[in-house]
């Protein structure tokens, strides 16, 4: 019997009051059963919301250093408890091992972070246009939240959504993807273990359509933030602008790095390697496009397909495996899909395109490295987000038309130029309208201390990590002190 897991809601580990459970299962290996989970409904996540309004007066109003100490704590029981998470993490979601470390490793960091802001929370002084009287502006908190997130980064990304708003003084109610209950389990026993006060972080389980809509819809939520893909980030941007809630959207992309003629060959062919085929594609910064100068094409292809025909792909796990399944049959079948459309699209399929199958691969969901040349920037596979081991080369022989391919999607997560050439890098800068731009550098692998996010229909405007993160969280009030005894009328009014 798989171990059964619970809701975590006032602070108390509960079952879903249907008493129905899901399963999680590894994707390397669909025998193996992590647990079960509450499969929670409009009622669970109701109980979970009022939990976060009874906890959130005493929240907002205690001392933000005091709120972000939670988070240090949480991190240091997250550095211990690291080796552990990344292998459950690996069993739970498929990625290799070095790989779920990376993910625990930057929910360490940003948690460490996030605790520093509570230190400085910072607002501004500005003076006023009046005698004897002062103003500054300060955060509010925008009160319950409801966190969406995704299964890719199990513990980095809800790490984004969660610290901000404990520092914020946001009370929330985390609903994690279904695919990754397990991790998300233990990441919030990790902040209770810190001792965080009962109702400020809520955990609902369950699928988008019954706990998820039920968040959104939820009148004591007041913002809610998403990680997910464009179609159902849609929806519940237009509820949330329906009900005026706050919301933040993390997107789909369709990410691109440019080959220049004079870019080092041996790095850009390992960064497309890295940036197409870790986490298996499943990242929304993976490199699904390599723009690549006619100049550099021939060499590049054969390198780049000597790479990837090295690549073992297998169980996460295992140390010598680079490509780890996919996430579940599900998507599977949707990459295999995509596969067949590049095809008929007349893009010129060069490795890969099909599922494993055989010893070692018939109870998982595995598809080899795919790589197409030929691919046109007008094309479906060029377009649409894959979120698989699938790239493709678009060629090109000038960097206006690079350019001009890499901004031709409705997406704009992470671009990135492999080239020496000063003016080309800093007409990338200028001209790349992506909210990550890497010069030299993979597409994958952001860090905490940047701004995360994303251009177009990557998002709407708000960023995740870095010093930015606390403004998805808080409203900006300004504060006007008047001590002159007098009631003086601003705009030069007598
Ligand atoms: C994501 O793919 O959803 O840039 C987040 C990276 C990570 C974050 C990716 N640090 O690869």
């Amino acid at each position: 019997m798989a171990e059964e897991y619970r809701n975590y809601i006032g602070g108390k580990w509960v079952a879903a009051e249907s008493g129905e459970m899901f399963e999680s299962r590894n994707p390397a290996n669909r025998d193996e059963v992590l647990g079960s989970f509450p499969h929670s409904g409009p009622e669970d996540v109701d109980a979970a919301v009022q939990a976060a309004e009874d906890a959130y007066r005493d929240w907002m109003l205690t001392p933000v250093p005091e709120r972000a100490d939670h988070l240090m704590r949480a991190g240091l029981i997250l550095e211990r408890r690291k080796e552990e998470l990344a292998e459950l993490m690996t069993r739970e979601m498929g990625k290799t091992l070095k790989e779920s470390r990376g993910d625990v490793q930057e929910g360490i960091d940003f948690l460490f972070y996030m605790a520093g802001e509570g230190r400085r929370f910072f607002g501004h002084t500005m003076p006023s246009e009046l005698k004897n009287k002062f103003s500054m502006t300060v955060r509010h908190p925008i009160g319950v939240v409801g966190l969406i997130a995704p299964w890719n980064f199990p513990i980095a990304i809800p790490v984004w959504k969660i610290a901000p708003a404990i520092v914020a003084g946001c009370t929330s109610v985390f609903k994690p993807a279904q695919d990754t209950p397990l991790l998300a389990t233990l990441l919030v026993q990790s902040l209770e273990e810190a001792g965080l006060p009962a109702g400020v972080l809520n955990l609902v389980h369950g699928f988008g359509r019954e706990a998820g809509v039920a968040l959104v819809d939820h009148e004591g939520v007041r913002g809610v933030s998403f990680t997910g893909s464009l179609e159902v980030g849609r929806q519940i941007a237009e509820k949330c602008g329906r009900a005026m809630k706050r919301c933040s959207m993390e997107l789909g992309s369709k990410n691109v790095l440019i080959v220049m003629p004079d870019a080092d060959l041996d790095l850009a062919v390992e960064a497309s390697a890295w940036g197409a085929f870790a986490t298996s594609g499943q990242r929304c910064t993976a490199t699904s496009r390599l723009v690549v100068h006619d100049a550099a094409r021939k060499e590049f292809t054969e390198r780049l397909l000597e790479r990837v025909s090295g690549m073992k792909v297998g169980n996460g796990l295992d140390p010598e495996v680079e490509l780890a399944p996919v996430i579940n049959e599900q998507q599977k079948q949707r990459v295999l899909e995509y596969i067949e459309v590049g095809k008929k699209e007349g893009a010129t399929l060069l490795t890969g395109g099909e599922e494993l199958t055989g010893d070692g691969y018939d109870k998982g969901n595995f598809i080899a490295p795919t790589v197409f040349d030929d691919m046109t920037p007008d094309m479906r596979i060029a377009q649409e987000e894959i979120f698989g081991p699938v790239t493709g080369i678009i060629r090109t022989d000038e960097i206006d038309e690079a350019l001009r391919i890499a901004n031709s999607t409705q997406y704009g997560l992470s671009a990135s130029i492999y080239t020496h050439d000063i003016t080309n890098v800093f007409r990338a800068i200028q001209e790349l309208e992506f909210g990550i731009v890497y010069v030299n550098a993979p597409t994958i692998g952001a860090e905490i201390q940047l701004p995360f996010g994303g251009m177009k229909s990557t998002g709407n405007g708000h960023r995740e990590a870095g010093p930015q993160a606390l403004d998805e969280f808080t409203e900006w009030k300004a504060v006007s002190v008047d001590f002159s005894g007098k009631v003086q009328k601003a705009q030069g009014i007598d």
